[in-house]
């Protein structure tokens, strides 16, 4: 069957077209990002041959060393983003403080009505293994009136994001999005240089066989969770167990399988760190934004992901994200002590 030939430009374009009060600049901004994410992608693909892997002998805000495709694709959304003029400020987990960006003006017009979050490169402990690596963003309206931006619009309670999306860099290289009305992904043809609609409207199934989460932390999780996990690989088929085991320990590359096939990924508080690893900001309210579009459920075990009111630019958080049911059930068991 010969699929619609929709570029992502394409398909921005005609969802900006469905809000009379549009002005075109979330949309530029959209392929400002996928601009940049293509270029991040001919580096990761040949980044063994240029020299790009291996680390810089430096460490990031979290104490990680910093690997170069890290650096290298901070950078390129950073100057991305900075010349878009969509942008009063941008938040990124390799740079510790938010980076304000003076307003710019189209005639009179003030432009950089948008705050982003991003995560450069996440799994990027992966690289060097040729694992699928991703970038996800995360896009607000700004809350200050003018000039560039501040801490306060950056702290925003995920469900005032106005678009948000992933771009996973694998044996190909995909670009999933959403504006609030439904999630849509693109394959890049690197051919023609342009993502092409493959996945229209991304529903993710209610109930899963399916589980993503690092068992070497068992030990260290709670009571509860460690019922729910063993109950997931009892022998009980009248319960639908066991469920299969999967965990790449690549958020992106384990999020985006479970997204489409169903399935539950959990990164979990624990005793040794009661808030998990994720963050918040640029990790966990992106995909959530994601998941809830495409009918799936994501909760750090007792609150809604989206609900959460930010504190600081990195702040972590238990995850739950995937298939509604199987995240519901979860919370459940969470419940017990
Ligand atoms: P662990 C990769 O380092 C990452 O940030 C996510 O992409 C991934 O889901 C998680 O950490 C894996 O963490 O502790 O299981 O190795």
């Amino acid at each position: 069957m010969l699929r619609k030939f929709v570029t992502l430009y394409r398909h921005i374009i005609d969802e900006e077209r469905k809000y009379p009060d549009a002005t075109g600049e979330l949309s530029d901004l959209l392929a400002d990002i996928a601009l940049a994410c293509k270029v991040i992608s001919l580096e990761v693909n040949r980044a063994g041959l240029i020299d790009l892997m291996g680390v810089t002998g430096t460490e990031n805000v979290h104490g990680e060393q910093v690997k170069k495709l890290d650096e290298y694709a901070h950078d390129t959304l950073v100057r991305a983003m900075e010349v878009s003029g969509h942008l009063c400020a941008i938040a990124s987990e390799e740079s510790e403080d938010y980076i304000p960006v003076n307003e710019k003006f189209m005639g009179e017009r003030p432009l950089s009505k948008y705050i982003i979050h991003f995560d450069p490169l996440d799994g990027s402990s992966n690289i060097d293994a040729n694992i699928s690596i991703g970038t996800i963003f995360s896009i607000y309206k700004r809350k200050s009136e003018s000039g560039p931006g501040t801490l306060e619009d950056c702290l925003q309670q995920g469900t005032n994001q106005v678009a948000a999306g992933y771009i996973i860099y694998g044996s190909s290289t995909i670009m999933v999005y959403t504006t609030g009305r439904g999630v849509h992904g693109f394959t890049l043809d690197p051919t023609v240089g342009e993502f092409l609609l493959f996945y229209e409207n991304i529903k993710i199934p209610k109930r899963s066989k399916t589980y993503s989460i690092n068992e070497g932390n068992y030990t260290k999780w709670s009571e509860g969770l460690r019922k729910y996990v063993d109950d997931l690989k009892s022998d009980n088929k009248a319960a639908g167990r066991p469920y299969s085991a999967r965990y790449v320990g690549s958020l992106v590359a384990d999020f985006h399988r479970n997204l489409l096939y169903g399935g539950l990924f959990m990164y979990p508080g624990d005793t040794k760190n009661p808030n998990g690893k994720l963050r918040l900001l640029y990790e966990a309210n992106p995909l959530a934004f994601i998941v809830e579009q495409a009918g799936g459920r994501a909760s750090s075990g007792s609150q809604r992901i989206l609900e959460i009111v930010p504190l600081n630019l990195h702040q972590k958080t238990p995850l739950f994200i995937g298939s509604e049911e199987d995240v519901v059930e979860a919370e459940k068991y969470l419940k017990m002590k």
